[in-house]
């Protein structure tokens, strides 16, 4: 009767923006669960027996977005697991059939709070994660070539989703260029501005 509805910011910006990196920090000051799609999808991938793990990982390599049914399923999934309530659902929604999705299934089962964007330009997101590939992060999307890829599609099809919570006033914008401890600075901004 008075079981509380799970809370979820979303985590938007650039490849390479420090997404994951905030979310860990937010994660262990305000007790949120860091839930990044990228990483369930990885995860998924591997799964023995999962009949995406192709579709996965070709989508990645080529900056594509995976089909919501299979990233909101995956998310859905961890926040049940987690036994948890308030989450920080990181790189989603990134495109017009992920808003969709998530709008159909989960918008009458969540509240969203807001919508924590982290702005950075190209040239630094790029040289980010180039970085990270060359220091053996494994991933396969962590070259010059799939770099461009996820570009173009975070220009055509993320930055429309994040304009259209902008509208809603919705959108909190962090300035992501500065070293890490500094951008947490804006982000606590943000989180006790929203109560916390
Ligand atoms: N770093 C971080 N912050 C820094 C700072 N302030 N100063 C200097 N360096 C900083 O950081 C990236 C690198 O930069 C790290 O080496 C870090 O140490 C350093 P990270 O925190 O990992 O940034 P993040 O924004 O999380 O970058 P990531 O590469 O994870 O972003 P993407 O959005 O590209 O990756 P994601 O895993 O979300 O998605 C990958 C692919 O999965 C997508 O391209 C897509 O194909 C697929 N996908 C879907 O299909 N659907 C989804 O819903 C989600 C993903
Ligand atoms: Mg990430």
């Amino acid at each position: 009767l008075n079981k509380m509805v799970p809370e979820v910011v979303f985590v938007l910006g650039a490849p390479g923006a420090g997404k994951g990196t905030q979310c860990s920090l937010i994660s262990k000051e305000y007790g949120f669960v860091h839930l990044s799609a990228g990483d369930l999808l990885r995860e998924e991938r591997q799964r023995p027996g999962s009949e995406f793990g192709e579709m996965i990982e070709e989508k990645i390599r080529n900056g594509e977005i995976v089909p919501v049914e299979v990233t909101c399923s995956l998310i859905h999934k961890a926040m049940q697991q987690s036994g948890r309530e308030r989450f920080l659902v990181d790189g989603f929604p990134r495109n017009k059939d992920n808003l969709d999705g998530w709008e159909r299934v989960m918008s009458d089962k969540t509240k969203l709070l807001f919508i924590l964007f982290f702005e950075c330009s190209q040239e630094l997101c790029i040289e980010r994660c180039l970085g990270r590939g060359a220091a053996g992060s494994g991933r396969s999307d962590d070259n010059l070539d799939s770099l461009k890829k996820r570009f173009n599609t975070y220009l055509n099809d993320t930055l429309p989703i994040v304009q259209h919570y902008e509208q809603m006033g919705l959108v909190r914008k962090i300035n992501a260029e500065s070293p890490p401890e500094q951008v947490f600075e804006d982000v606590k901004d943000v989180f006790s501005d929203a109560g916390m």
